[in-house]
């Protein structure tokens, strides 16, 4: 039995991790997590308050005087290397507890998102070894000059809240690149998938982080741990991955604190595919960025652009392929269909099947709930769809689902798909296929999106930059590009 996640009477407590301990809430609240899968209760997790914000807060506080503040860039990365391979040994702990959390197929888990979590502390750990300085030498009246400098030191107290649709990963993303630059981190995981982020608690004692450096707070958002970090005037900074909507209100609510926001939010990305691609390697992609992680990927195609004379061809090959889609138990090796992350998500998405229908669309495929027998009867599941003939305007082709469908619209020219594509609120990522480099670059250069991929879709390296433009996000994190937001630049002028 593990120390965050006791097992009393077979149900699994998920308990907060604050100065190094596992504890629960001061009122001793809890609320149920279920496996979305077959609905069936995974554990109580600890509802946090004020109480559990403030002892976080002051904690975090703490550990920047301590040994943590103390520790050299080296120590630092020695120890983040540590806690990845303690992830690695660990491996099929992360993996069950994702899997009982998000209900995805365990190949998934396996071969991406649990690696990932542990892959990037080592490239922070890597990158902050390798920080330039900048200096200049200042002419001055007296002729003896002056030298200025900058150095990086950490912001302090970072506040990291965190969605749940590739939990470990997303978290990481941010924990790893805070402490690597010497900052202490308060994880307000999201309410669907506590699993991870209580593990990691684990992985830091183990290790030997010192207390305080990583806490963390379980909760809701709004009137909850969520919307209380946001508002402590003990933390110095706030990264955020979520929706458009709870950027919005994260923003309002340190307005008065002027502190620093990295917001990675909503997308609604189109897919520009040209007469000229490589077909099938296009419909294989296109495969995976509309249906993978059952659509609840952030850089995710809601909208793909087809040109005319592939059009019906590659609709139809689209259909074949996402009939052949297998929902299934998260541990078949058979599955490659997960579920929506709860009943409330299938509500959202199964409300926007219903609008395309009243919309008019011609559905190529899907379009409600599959039929699935035993315990994965309860779960929440939904069909993958495909639809066309909708006009651009209509709710499905603006607005995020955040499940697995798309529409498909033909284009006549360059110029008309840089527009549509460009016709939107969101500027996250984009994926264009063609084998004309001349074009690829051109229109890549024309969407205004933070990430563009040409004949491929989420092929990361983990050092460029990543985040969104217009209201997909704020800020860019990857590589050196974290180091803007987890450090502040100091100024140091010595006249010689
Ligand atoms: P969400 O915004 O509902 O919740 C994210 C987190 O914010 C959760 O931990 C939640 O408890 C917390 N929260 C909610 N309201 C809050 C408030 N008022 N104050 C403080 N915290 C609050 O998002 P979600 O449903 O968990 O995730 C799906 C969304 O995330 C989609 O819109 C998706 O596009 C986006 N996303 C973006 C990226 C990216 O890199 N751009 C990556 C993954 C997901
Ligand atoms: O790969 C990443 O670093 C990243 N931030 C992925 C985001 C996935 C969104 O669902």
């Amino acid at each position: 039995m593990s120390n965050s996640a006791s097992n009393q009477s077979s149900t699994v407590q998920f308990r907060h991790f604050i100065d190094g301990s596992f504890c629960d809430s001061s009122d001793n609240r809890t609320f149920l997590k279920r496996n979305p899968a077959d609905n069936r209760i995974v554990g109580h997790v600890a509802e946090g308050g004020r109480s559990e914000i403030d002892r976080a807060v002051q904690a975090s506080r703490t550990a920047l005087e301590g040994p943590w503040g103390k520790m050299s860039v080296e120590e630092r990365s020695a120890l983040l290397y540590k806690v990845a391979d303690e992830i690695t040994r660990r491996f099929d702990d992360f993996v069950a507890a994702e899997m009982a959390d998000t209900g995805q197929p365990k190949s998934m888990m396996e071969h991406a998102f649990i690696p990932r979590g542990a892959a990037n502390f080592k490239i922070f750990a890597d990158v902050v070894k390798n920080v330039p300085n900048e200096s200049f030498q200042t002419p001055t009246p007296d002729g003896a000059g002056a030298l200025n400098y900058a150095i990086r030191v950490p912001k302090g107290v970072v506040g990291v809240i965190c969605p749940w649709n590739a939990p470990l990963l997303l978290m990481t993303w941010k924990v790893a690149p805070a402490l690597a630059c010497g900052n202490t981190v308060i994880v307000k995981p999201s309410e669907e998938t506590p699993g991870t982020a209580t593990l990691l608690g684990e992985v830091m004692s183990a290790v030997g982080i010192p207390d305080g450096v990583y806490n963390v707070v379980h909760g809701f958002g709004k009137d909850s741990a969520g919307e209380l970090l946001t508002q402590h005037p003990g933390v110095d900074a706030i990264t955020f991955t979520g929706e458009t909507r709870t950027g919005a209100a994260i923003m309002k609510a340190g307005a008065d604190l002027i502190r620093d926001v990295s917001f990675e939010l909503g997308g609604k990305n189109a897919g520009v595919i040209f007469a000229d691609c490589d077909f099938d390697a296009a419909v294989d992609s296109a495969v995976r960025s509309v249906f993978l992680n059952c659509g609840q990927v952030c850089l995710g195609t809601e909208r793909l652009y087809v040109e005319r004379p592939i059009f019906d061809r590659f609709v139809a090959a689209l259909k074949d392929r996402a009939e052949t889609l297998k929902p299934g138990h998260p541990e078949a090796k058979t599955t490659t269909l997960g579920p929506l992350i709860s009943q409330e998500h299938r509500n959202k998405v199964l409300s926007y099947y219903e609008k395309a229908r009243q919309e008019g669309a011609t559905v190529v495929t899907g379009g409600g709930v599959p039929k699935l027998e035993g315990e994965l009867a309860e779960g929440a599941w939904v069909e993958p769809t495909i639809w066309t003939g909708l006009p651009e305007t209509a709710a499905v082709v603006t607005e995020e689902i955040f499940g697995p469908c798309c529409h498909i619209a033909p284009f006549d020219s360059e110029e008309e798909v840089i527009r549509r594509a460009n016709a939107t609120e969101y500027g996250l990522s984009t994926t264009i296929w063609t084998k004309d480099l001349s074009r690829a670059h051109r229109v890549a250069a024309k969407i205004d999106v933070g990430i563009t991929w040409v004949n491929s879709w989420f092929l990361r390296d983990l050092r460029t930059p990543f985040g969104g433009s217009k209201q997909s996000g704020i800020g860019r994190e990857g590589g050196v590009h974290s180091l803007e937001f987890y450090t502040e630049l100091r100024n140091i002028c010595v006249k010689l």
